[in-house]
């Protein structure tokens, strides 16, 4: 695995929240630059182990000359029921990406974890491992690594900076009074 991202922000850790796993203004904006086309959300449904899980489809461009123009994808986020409101959120994403070479192969799991660390005050960690469901042959495995491990340092070194940008009061939530 791999920690993308370990920073603190100056606003409540439901803001945080808000911004990366509500539809805000600030995910379709990121996604937008990033040419992510045809999101579509699943609303949250209740597990019953308590988690809660919901999907995510959306079409990426890709620039590698091996990979069709662009790919569909689908995002499984399970939020985990340790999760506490204004105080914590755990939240994993399985991407699995469809049309590309090898794509049977593998998937990509993210783990997002937010947590209060004041009022006006949160942290938020990422890391990402790559899975596989099949054992590849080691010429692949390669390739599938170097492919994935670029494609994730520019999505989550992009999605930092523009996290840095959001100031405290900016944005309005809207699951909290
Ligand atoms: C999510 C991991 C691999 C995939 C891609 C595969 C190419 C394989 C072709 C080779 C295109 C938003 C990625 C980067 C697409 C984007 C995925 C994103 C960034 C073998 C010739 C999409 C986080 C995420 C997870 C996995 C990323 C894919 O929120 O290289």
């Amino acid at each position: 695995g791999k920690q993308y991202i370990n920073e603190m922000y100056k606003f409540s850790v439901d803001k945080l929240y808000d911004i990366l796993f509500t539809e805000s203004q600030f995910m379709r904006d990121f996604l937008e630059q990033r040419r992510f086309s045809d999101v579509v959300y699943h609303p949250w449904k209740k597990e019953e182990d308590g988690n809660q899980a919901r999907e995510i489809m959306y079409t990426i461009s890709l620039s590698n000359p091996l990979a069709p123009k662009t790919a569909m994808v689908t995002e499984t986020q399970t939020l985990y029921k340790a999760s506490q409101e204004g105080e914590c959120y755990i939240i994993d994403a399985e991407v699995i990406a469809h049309d590309v070479p090898y794509h049977d192969y593998f998937y990509t799991l993210n783990r997002y974890m937010l947590t209060r660390v004041a009022k006006n005050k949160c942290r938020l960690r990422v890391s990402t491992e790559l899975r596989y469901r099949k054992q590849p042959w080691g010429l692949v495995k390669g390739f599938i690594e170097r492919n994935s491990w670029s494609g994730l340092d520019e999505y989550f070194r992009h999605l930092e900076l523009e996290l840095g940008k959001v100031a405290a009061g900016v944005m309005d939530t809207h699951h909290k009074s």
